[in-house]
């Protein structure tokens, strides 16, 4: 099982599209990957000595799931035409998104650290002309959503079976263009899209629920016309199964609405808005790490019983 883990990361370019892969991980080898994943975003953030942790490290689980179980994609031809699309709408966590396709490939894992660097191809924000696998470049809340339903209308005009997901964070969801882009999306029965929303219950200033709120979020987009599905975002299972139900929808698009935690898997980090957009320094890093490492053995002891 490990060594299936330490192939994903170490040989880039050399995994399979998803489509020939079929179901290949199992639930402990998904959580083994997404505790790398962390491990990339607080890396990544510390050496940037900027950046968002608090949302990458919600979204760490998701991120996973997408690019090593659920998209069909080849890091090896990251510009692929008939390729699953993916659109960080709430791209201020472009860390949990590079430490994915790091991880799964597209460019190395060591690269990370020169996140936020003058003449590094990893930007603060994702960037489509300088990152392998970034399809479209965010980070003004609200817009990639509308570029993800762009982009599943083309599939659907020109006869083509990718499908595209979105990632859009719960304050993101304030944000009119938001249902504005979902209005068309349930209007032209766009089932080859998955609005994904990141409800870990903060914005910048705190919880969404008093700066402004948006519950209850299923009950909107139901009346977008789009099939909701609500799920623990931390939890493959449940993951797995919405994917699933998602892919087997005609007719309608799918929100799936995952419950998660701020800054998942750093214990001082954890539900702390304060840990939106700021670095850890270097005792706050070691922390960080000591506490991956941590659940890295108890998943490597998991997996031993
Ligand atoms: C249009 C726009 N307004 C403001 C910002 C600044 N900003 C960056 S992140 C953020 C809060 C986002 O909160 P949420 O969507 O809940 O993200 P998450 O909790 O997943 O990090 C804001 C206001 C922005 N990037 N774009
Ligand atoms: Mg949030």
């Amino acid at each position: 099982m490990v060594s299936g883990v330490i192939m994903y990361c170490k040989k880039n370019h050399e995994v399979a599209p998803q489509q020939e892969r079929g179901e290949t991980m199992t639930n402990l080898e998904l959580q083994k990957m997404a505790n790398e994943v962390r491990k990339g975003i607080v890396t990544s953030v510390h050496s940037a000595k900027a950046g968002h942790p608090g949302g990458s490290l919600s979204a760490a689980d998701m991120f996973t799931y997408l690019y090593f179980e659920e998209m069909n994609i080849d890091p090896a031809n990251p510009k692929w035409e008939d390729r699953d699309r993916f659109v960080l709408s709430k791209g201020h966590t472009a860390p949990g998104l590079y430490s994915a396709l790091a991880n799964r490939g597209y460019f190395p894992v060591e690269d990370l650290t020169t996140l936020r660097k003058i003449g590094s191809y990893l930007q603060g924000h994702p960037c489509m002309q300088e990152t392998p696998g970034v399809d479209m470049s965010s980070g003004s809340l609200g817009q990639g959503i509308s570029a993800a339903v762009g982009m599943a209308l083309a599939a659907k005009l020109d006869k083509k079976d990718f499908r595209v997901y979105t990632l859009l964070g719960d304050g993101e969801i304030q944000e009119g263009q938001v249902w504005e882009a979902s209005m068309f999306a349930g209007a032209n029965k766009l089932d080859n899209l998955v609005v994904i929303v990141d409800n870990n219950g903060l914005q910048i200033d705190g919880k969404v629920e008093d700066v402004c709120s948006v519950y209850p979020i299923d009950a909107k987009f139901e009346a977008f016309n789009f099939q909701a599905i609500n799920i623990d975002g931390h939890n493959f299972d449940e993951i797995r199964a919405a994917f699933k139900k998602a892919r087997e929808t005609k007719g309608k698009p799918t929100a799936i609405i995952m419950h998660t935690v701020k800054g998942k898997g750093v214990s001082f980090m954890e539900d702390k808005a304060g840990w939106h957009g700021k670095a850890p320094n270097d005792e706050e890093y070691a922390t960080a790490m000591a506490d991956l490492d941590k659940i890295a053995a108890e998943l490597e002891k998991a997996g031993e019983v």
